[in-house]
């Protein structure tokens, strides 16, 4: 059978209630019409599932006592009983434990923006002419997603939309470069952001075929090379924000989880509930638009990935 891995943080903490329950269960059906059986992983009290019941899915819906699971959670979750939503990285681990190669979700994690100046044109006081250390407030924290290092060691294919301009993108890249991730483009040149479909920052390799894109994760199964391949599908067109408004939305969420010293595990959500209340309903559809586009894209890759056309 054909499966296609979908991950709950998505319904739990990155989308709002009624929309993330019917948002969860349009996925299950689109990645059916496309050739793949769902399989949509999470934690239910402490127990480690890749396939929910509907009434299980309502819970990771509703529940306000499902909590945000990254790698380092998992044994305390199983340990403890809990209910957890599962990121990229744990969807992955959990996927690959049932014999799943294909992953559909929206943005993946990536290293956080760090040390940036307040006034970056401003490190000099001109009357001076020191260093003016008003101008270097930037004390975030140095935070790379577990998702990254999971890309890197975990045999799952991921298709996303890229990840949001919250991140330092260019260093994101670089680390999947560094860790031997093929970042792929789905039917695009750049490495898309999530609301916008370019970044300027250029892919590795387009393909334009689910065929295309499941011979390079085949190669690299072939090869004994670990890990995954990243597979950036941009949001439909229609739905894509202007990034100058995206953007606009973006540095302000950041300032103001820099100034309430919002950071770790609760930075990623933060960011992404502020960035959703400052754009509204658009930036609700494109996350729904670009979201339904990988899973499409996602079942016919793993499709493709069972035939025995490879
Ligand atoms: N980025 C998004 N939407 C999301 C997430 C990231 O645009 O829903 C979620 C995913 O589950 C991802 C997780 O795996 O946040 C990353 O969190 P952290 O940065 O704490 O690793
Ligand atoms: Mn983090």
């Amino acid at each position: 059978m054909t499966l296609l891995a979908l991950e709950s943080t998505v319904i739990s903490h990155g989308l709002p209630y009624p929309q993330n329950i019917a948002a969860a269960r349009r996925f299950e059906q689109i990645a059916r019409e496309h050739g793949a059986e769902p399989r949509t992983v999470a934690v239910i009290g402490g127990e480690l599932r890749a396939g929910l019941s509907d009434d299980e899915l309502e819970l990771l819906a509703r529940s306000h006592d499902v909590r945000k699971l990254s790698r380092r959670d998992l044994p305390i979750a199983v340990a403890q009983g809990w209910h957890g939503a599962t990121t990229v990285a744990t969807t992955m681990w959990i996927a690959a434990r049932h014999g799943i190669r294909v992953f559909a979700t929206g943005g993946i994690g990536g290293v956080h923006r760090t040390g940036r100046m307040k006034d970056e044109g401003s490190m000099m006081n001109p009357d001076s002419g020191l260093r003016d250390s008003s101008f270097i407030l930037h004390p975030s924290p140095f935070d790379i997603s577990a998702d990254l290092p999971e890309l890197a060691q975990t045999p799952v294919a991921v298709v996303c939309a890229g990840a949001k301009a919250i991140l330092d993108l260019p260093a994101t890249l670089e680390w999947l470069e560094t860790w031997g991730v093929p970042v792929v483009g789905y039917g695009v040149d750049e490495f898309p952001a999530f609301y916008s479909r370019s970044s300027g920052l250029p892919v590795d390799v387009r393909v334009d075929t689910p065929q295309e894109a499941a011979a390079i994760v085949e190669a690299k199964r072939k090869l004994g090379l670990p890990g995954g391949v990243l597979i950036c599908a941009p949001v439909p067109e229609e739905f894509e924000l202007p990034a100058a408004e995206a953007n606009a939305a973006i540095e302000q969420a950041l300032a103001e989880a820099d100034a309430q010293g919002v950071h770790g595990k609760a930075i990623t959500p933060f960011l992404l509930a502020r960035i959703v209340e400052l754009t509204g309903e658009r930036s609700l559809r494109a996350n729904l638009a670009l979201l339904e586009n990988n899973v499409r894209i996602g079942a016919q890759i793993a499709a493709a990935l069972a035939s025995a056309a490879l």
